[in-house]
């Protein structure tokens, strides 16, 4: 589909923690083992206060919040010398990999700009393979007056580039770094890190659920040439369990039945792939194959409060299988969740979907997962 054009980039700017790496699930394991010695618990609630603030800022919120008998900098010297020990678990974001060497392979200028310090960016990613080389440019807070939302280290950022703010793309996860971007006069992209945020970005050019939903060539960048037929392969992931009871809503309001799974035990794997709509092959313990086309989330429309795995199996049976086994296959993501006008549009759009995934499971890059062993399963009776 042809896409507007937003504004002409020549370079883009990348925030790290949260933006292109997660870690922050893996600053939160630190904190709560930190915080045991103080016979203190891990409130994850505190996150989103901390999400984008430089090591001394969230030292002192959190020095603070729980009344640790500490100074902030020996707060930061402790649990950075224990996240240090963890970093090399730190994994990339969905879509990280793909955005770095699709921007680096067409020679696009690029630079990381984090609140972080430089020494601890550089660690973070020595761990990830070839990004060190696609960076031109690292700016970190301790290099600048002031950290972010300050706009100054995305104008050294752009400085260190040779480029004008005003072609510098940023792609941000916090609302304070939004607000850095646009202050720097910049063009800013934001991919949330925590869901249902997005009102909390207005300030942003354009609010994404994921890298996977980058469109480069908006900003008049090259396009991404790895989608197929309104589909992004992925290399296959595997879910499944007995079909549990959704939320009741599938057949009943949308005509649209969805053999639900339950999250339980799925967290890491479902942490790996964003929220939004999948496609691939679904196996039933007593029946067969099927194409299959689901989403996975939080359903905008209907703001469930939890988020669900919901496969609609592209078959026509004549009765329930609730408690059946259902294995999954995902092979392509096709677009991210979304809100709608009405029922009638979300059904229309879920449709639409049906027949991408249809279409997309004939070719030979997905009908050849048909046969994965994974689909095959015995009943989990054993018989
Ligand atoms: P729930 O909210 O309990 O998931 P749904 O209205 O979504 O209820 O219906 C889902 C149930 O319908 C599944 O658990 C399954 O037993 C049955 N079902 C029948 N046909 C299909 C299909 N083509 N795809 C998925 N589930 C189906
Ligand atoms: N719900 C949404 O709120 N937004 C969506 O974009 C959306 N896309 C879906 C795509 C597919 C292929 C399927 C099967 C479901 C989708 N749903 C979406 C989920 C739907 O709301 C959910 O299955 C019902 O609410 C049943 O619980
Ligand atoms: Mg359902």
């Amino acid at each position: 589909m042809a896409q507007p054009l937003k504004k002409l980039m020549s370079c883009v700017i990348l925030d790290l923690d949260g933006t292109l790496l997660n870690t922050d699930g893996m600053f939160s394991e630190v904190l709560k083992t930190f915080l045991v010695k103080y016979g203190k618990e891990w409130d994850g609630r505190e996150k989103h206060k901390i999400v984008g603030k430089t090591p001394l800022e969230e030292a002192a919120i959190i020095v603070e919040d729980y009344g640790l008998p500490c100074a902030k900098h020996e707060f930061v010297n402790e649990v950075y010398s224990m996240f240090s020990d963890h970093l090399c678990k730190v994994k990339a974001l969905p879509g990280a990999n793909r955005l770095i060497k699709h921007l680096s392979c067409h020679g696009v200028p690029m630079a990381l700009a984090s609140n972080s310090h430089r020494a601890t960016i550089e660690s973070k990613i020595s761990y990830q393979h070839g990004w060190k080389e696609s960076f031109s440019v690292i700016v970190g807070s301790d290099e600048v007056r002031t950290g972010k939302p300050s706009p100054d280290i995305f104008l050294e950022a752009a400085k260190r580039l040779n480029m004008e703010p005003s072609s510098s793309l940023v792609i941000e996860d916090s609302v304070i770094g939004v607000v850095a971007g646009k202050a720097a006069g910049m063009e800013v992209v934001a991919v949330p890190s925590l869901p249902k945020q997005t009102h909390r970005y207005i300030a942003a050019d354009e609010v994404i659920n994921s890298l996977l939903d980058l469109r480069p060539e908006k900003w008049g960048l090259p396009p991404f040439q790895d989608w197929i037929e309104g589909t992004l392969p992925s290399e296959p992931w595997y879910i499944g369990g007995p079909v549990v009871k959704g939320l009741g809503r599938g057949s009943k309001v949308l005509g649209i039945p969805t053999a639900n799974l339950s999250t339980e035990g799925y967290s890491d794997v479902l942490s790996e792939h964003p929220s939004g709509v999948y496609f691939g092959w679904a196996g039933l313990s007593t029946r067969g194959v099927y194409k299959m086309v689901m989403s996975i989330g939080w359903n905008p429309y209907f703001d469930n409060a939890e988020k669900t795995i919901e496969p609609w199996l592209l078959h026509e049976f004549d009765e329930d299988f609730y408690d059946e086994e259902l294995h999954l296959v995902i092979v392509g993501y096709i677009r991210p969740e979304a809100n709608f006008p009405s029922l009638e549009t979300l059904i229309a759009k879920i449709h639409e979907d049906r027949k991408v995934a249809e279409r997309a499971l004939d070719l030979p890059l997905y009908s050849k997962y048909r046969d994965d062993p994974y689909l095959k399963i015995t009943s989990s009776k054993g018989q």
